[in-house]
């Protein structure tokens, strides 16, 4: 691929146009942080792309996501997308670990863990309260109970710390800090003041404030 391919959008490259490594993300789009934070953390070179709403629908981008969505990664082997997908990719890419425990290890199954149940049993009933809050606050309601009950075991697997693995800050951290971001900002839950100051903790640490910066 060259940069000649990807001029069909806005782009605000990241280092003098030698990354092999683009992250789209759209306006106002809350989910490309998760990506971002992690290239951040990890000191990786990468390219950034807004779309606009319209070049998200546009064929160029239903060709990199079939549903138009953000964020997708694209390197010289193609496109990739689903957040905490390329969050995992981007940690086992990573040869010095640091986001991620050794493959085939307790720690890394517990990456896997966590990263995946805060998107199916957090994110995923946290948007459907969302949805159903006016047209069914019975299911609203459910969702939401649902909602809480993932917060619950996030904050015992905090014991007390700012990491849900007890080695200290991994991929899981930043999926599953943005997304109970997400399930509080959309009303599905009130974190408490254990899990409040583990999201708290998380934002501030500055490859994150780096990622917020870029992606303004
Ligand atoms: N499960 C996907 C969700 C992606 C997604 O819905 N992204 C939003 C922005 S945060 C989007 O592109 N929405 C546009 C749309 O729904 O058409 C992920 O985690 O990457």
């Amino acid at each position: 691929m060259t940069r000649s391919d990807l001029t069909d959008t806005a782009t605000v490259p990241s280092a003098p146009g030698t990354s092999q490594l683009r992250v789209y993300h759209r306006v106002g789009a809350g989910r490309p942080i998760r990506v971002v934070w992690a290239l951040e953390e990890l000191g990786s070179d990468y390219e950034l792309t807004v779309l606009s709403a319209e070049e998200a629908r546009a064929p160029a981008h239903l060709a990199r996501h079939p549903m138009g969505r953000v964020p997708v990664i694209e390197d010289a082997e193609g496109s990739l997308f689903e957040s905490t997908a390329l969050c995992l990719h981007i940690g086992e890419l990573d040869e010095t670990g640091a986001l991620m425990p050794a493959a085939a290890t307790r720690g890394r199954a517990l990456v896997q863990q966590w990263a995946i149940f805060a998107m199916t049993e957090l994110e995923a009933p946290a948007i459907e309260h969302y949805r159903l809050r006016e047209s069914s606050p019975e299911g609203a309601a459910r969702a939401a109970e649902r909602c809480g009950m993932a917060a619950s075991a996030i904050e015992a697997a905090l014991t007390g710390s700012h990491s849900l693995l007890p080695a200290g800050f991994t991929v899981a951290d930043i999926v599953v800090s943005e997304v109970v971001r997400v399930a509080e900002r959309v009303g599905a839950i009130k974190p408490t003041p254990a899990t409040q100051s583990y999201v708290d903790a998380m934002a501030q640490r500055p490859a994150r404030v780096r990622a917020a910066a870029r992606l303004a």
